[in-house]
C-alpha cells in the first residue's frame, strides 16, 4: 500500500468512527423486557441484558415488608430490581423493573407509597436536572419530560432512619414541561425474572427525544457525564446508574489532528528531499 493510501485509509476509519451515527437500538416501548435482551428462565442471569446495553445496575431483592432494602425496608412489594440504560441517534431510553405496581396505593398517610420519577443528572453534581414523570401523584403530566423545578423526598434520612422529609429526591414536585417521551409502566406483572421466580415484576419503559435534552446531549453521545436514578415515593429501596463519560468524543478529533499533522509532515520531509 502506498503511503498516501495508508494515511488516507487511516484517516478514513478515523473519520467514520467520528462521523458514523449511533446504531439504532430499535427499543420498543411497551413494558416488555425482551428487546433488552432479558430472557425469563427463573436464573440470575436473566438480569444480564444484550451485550449492546450501554450501562446497567442490578439489585434483585426478595421477601415480606420486613426485609431491608436499604435504606428502607418494603421487602419485594417495594424492591427496585434493575435499572437499564442506552441511546441511539434519536432517543435516550431507560428501563426499569421493579416490584411496585402501577395500581400499588399510594396513600403515605397509610405508609403505602406509589412509584416515582426517573430523575437524570447531568454532570452527576448531586443536582437532577430532569425528570420524566411516571405517576400524576404531583399533579404533572405522565410521560412527559420535565427540567427540574422542586422534589418530593422519601421518608428516610440514613439507612434504617426515618425523617421528614427525607434526603433523596423521588419525583418532581414542579418542574417545566419540555415535551413528550414514551413511557409505558406494566399494565399486569410478570415472573420467572432472575432466581425468585414466583416473585412479581413490573417494568417501567421510556423513550426520551434527545432533542429534548439540549446541550446535555451533542451529535455524539451525551456532552458531560450522567446519572439516572428511579425510585418510590418511600424511596425504601433506589436504583441508579451512571454510565462512563463517552470519552472518544474529545479524543476522536485529537486523533484526526495528530494524523492529519502526520500527513503535513510527510509533505514537508518530501519537499525536503
Ligand atoms: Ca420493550
Ligand atoms: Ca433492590
Ligand atoms: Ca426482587
Ligand atoms: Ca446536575
Amino acid at each position: 500500500m502506498h503511503r498516501r493510501s495508508r494515511v488516507f485509509a487511516a484517516f478514513a476509519l478515523l473519520a467514520g468512527a467520528w462521523f458514523a451515527p449511533a446504531a439504532s437500538a430499535g427499543y420498543v416501548i411497551d413494558s416488555n423486557v425482551a428487546d433488552w435482551g432479558l430472557v425469563r428462565t427463573g436464573q440470575a442471569s436473566n438480569w444480564t441484558p444484550s451485550s449492546g446495553v450501554e450501562q446497567y445496575m442490578v439489585d434483585d431483592q426478595t421477601g415480606g415488608s420486613n426485609v431491608f432494602l436499604n435504606p428502607g425496608y418494603g421487602g419485594q412489594k417495594y424492591d427496585a430490581e434493575a435499572i437499564y440504560l442506552d441511546w441511539d441517534a434519536t432517543n435516550l431510553y431507560v428501563l426499569v423493573v421493579t416490584g411496585v405496581s402501577p395500581n400499588q396505593v399510594h396513600n403515605p398517610a397509610a405508609n403505602s407509597y406509589g412509584a416515582g420519577d426517573i430523575l437524570i443528572d447531568f454532570g452527576v453534581n448531586g443536582s437532577f436536572d430532569y425528570g420524566v414523570v411516571v405517576k400524576n401523584y404531583a399533579g404533572l403530566n405522565p410521560g412527559t419530560l420535565y427540567r427540574a423545578g422542586t422534589f418530593n423526598y422519601g421518608i428516610w434520612t440514613a439507612p434504617g432512619v426515618t425523617g421528614t422529609p427525607g434526603t433523596d429526591p423521588v419525583a418532581l414536585k414542579t418542574g417545566t414541561a419540555l415535551g413528550a417521551t414514551q413511557l409505558s409502566y406494566s399494565a399486569t406483572g410478570f415472573n420467572n425474572l432472575g432466581q425468585y421466580a414466583s416473585d412479581t415484576h413490573y417494568a417501567i419503559e421510556t423513550a426520551i427525544p434527545l432533542a429534548l435534552l439540549g446541550s446535555d446531549w451533542g451529535v455524539n453521545g451525551p456532552n458531560k457525564a450522567f446519572f439516572v436514578q428511579w425510585t418510590m415515593y418511600c424511596a425504601n429501596d433506589i436504583i441508579g446508574v451512571d454510565p462512563a463519560p463517552s470519552v472518544p468524543e474529545p479524543g476522536v478529533p485529537a486523533l484526526l489532528a495528530a494524523v492529519l499533522g502526520a500527513v503535513t509532515l510527510g509533505a514537508r520531509r518530501r519537499v525536503a528531499r
